[in-house]
């Protein structure tokens, strides 16, 4: 395998901690020891987050291109958003992202607060439209991409979650690896990894990345997105990709992919009352801050398994902490009383 042929343009600290989880673990039965990568402590960018490992290997590519703008698209409490808003003015470029309304949620302040309030604070254009969730690409984006241009503007597009980019799904090829040399330097070895999966990068480079030493099916996506099919398609096709791009000598097996359902009820961005529980516990163990729509479900999915009897004795479990905790105050009624 071979990643390191790739330019990466540092937007983050370098390697994220690993941290054991003690209080949690003892609350969950302490059969199974919780362990925590806190890739949602990664940068001084803008609050930080997942997105910035993808946008490392997309940033060479957005300035090699001479684009003056960077043009992308989310929900109204997207991180993605957020981030690449971040990532342009780090790079002092402009910035357009398209907003659409993926959630079906209804607060006072949620298009206010913030995710989308950073993002204006970083002087994006943002554009609030009515569509719904789909994690595909999207007319909305192809629209603004041409509105720049047509102001005389030089684009460059990253799509949702910056997933179907051609070098999307590298930044998390690049967490496997950190976290085997981590592995190496704690003499240990993590048997589970727990993951939120909407638009699919995320898990699809840690597949790649995990697949070089033949643990793929190891990294266990819970779902957030609540469309299984057309996510799971898209993990495939970028799995895909990503294992060309890097070389990895193999094509991955569907078996080796694992993406977990029972979480995402009831809908994208809503959280169910074991979302809500999961993002408490976490909170009052830890304190660790996790979000209605993304990490409180893969939270609450972990949660589950360890209950269910999912992971063996001795196990060890590894939380990938994706960030996304600014979307919190866009619920805040939902936990005006915590
Ligand atoms: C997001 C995504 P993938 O989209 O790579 O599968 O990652 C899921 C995920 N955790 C997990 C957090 C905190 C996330 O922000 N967020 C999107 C966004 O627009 O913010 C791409 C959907």
């Amino acid at each position: 395998m071979n990643l390191a042929k790739f330019e990466r343009y540092p937007l983050t600290f370098g390697p994220t901690p690993v941290e054991f989880l003690p209080r949690m673990t003892d609350a969950l039965g302490g059969k199974v020891e919780i362990w925590a990568k806190r890739d949602d402590c990664n940068s001084g960018l803008a609050l930080g987050g997942n997105k910035l490992r993808k946008l490392e290997y997309i940033v060479p590519d957005a300035i090699a291109s001479n684009a003056d703008t960077l043009v992308s698209i989310g929900g109204v409490q997207s991180n993605h958003t957020r981030m690449v808003a971040a990532v342009a003015a780090k790079l002092g470029m402009k910035c357009v992202v398209v907003q659409e309304s993926w959630v079906p949620h209804e607060d006072a302040v949620y298009d206010r607060v913030g995710n989308i309030m950073l993002t204006r604070l970083m002087g994006a254009d943002s554009r609030i439209v009515e569509d719904g969730f789909d994690i595909g690409i999207r007319k909305s984006w192809e629209e603004a991409i041409q509105s720049v241009r047509d102001a005389g503007g030089k684009p460059y597009g990253i799509p949702a979650g910056a997933s179907v980019h051609k070098l999307g799904g590298l930044g998390y090829v690049g967490f496997a690896e950190e976290v085997r040399a981590q592995e190496k330097d704690l003499g240990l070895t993590f048997d589970y990894i727990i993951v939120c999966v909407v638009t699919g990068s995320t898990q699809s480079g840690m597949i790649v990345g995990f697949a070089a030493d033949d643990r793929a099916d190891r990294v266990i996506g819970i779902d957030a997105s609540g469309t299984l099919d057309q996510t799971r398609a898209q993990v495939r096709q970028i799995v895909d990709n990503t294992a060309d791009l890097v070389e990895l000598g193999r094509a991955v097996r569907d078996g080796e992919i694992v993406i977990l359902p029972d979480y995402a009820y009831p809908a994208y961005g809503v959280p169910s009352a074991e979302t809500s529980e999961a993002i408490r516990f976490a909170a009052r163990t830890e304190a660790m801050i996790t979000d209605p729509v993304y990490e409180g479900k893969s939270m609450q999915g972990m949660i589950d398994l360890v209950k269910k009897g999912y992971f063996p004795e001795g196990a060890r479990v590894l939380y990938a902490h994706l960030g996304g905790a600014p979307a919190l105050n866009g619920y805040a009624y939902t936990y005006r009383n915590g």
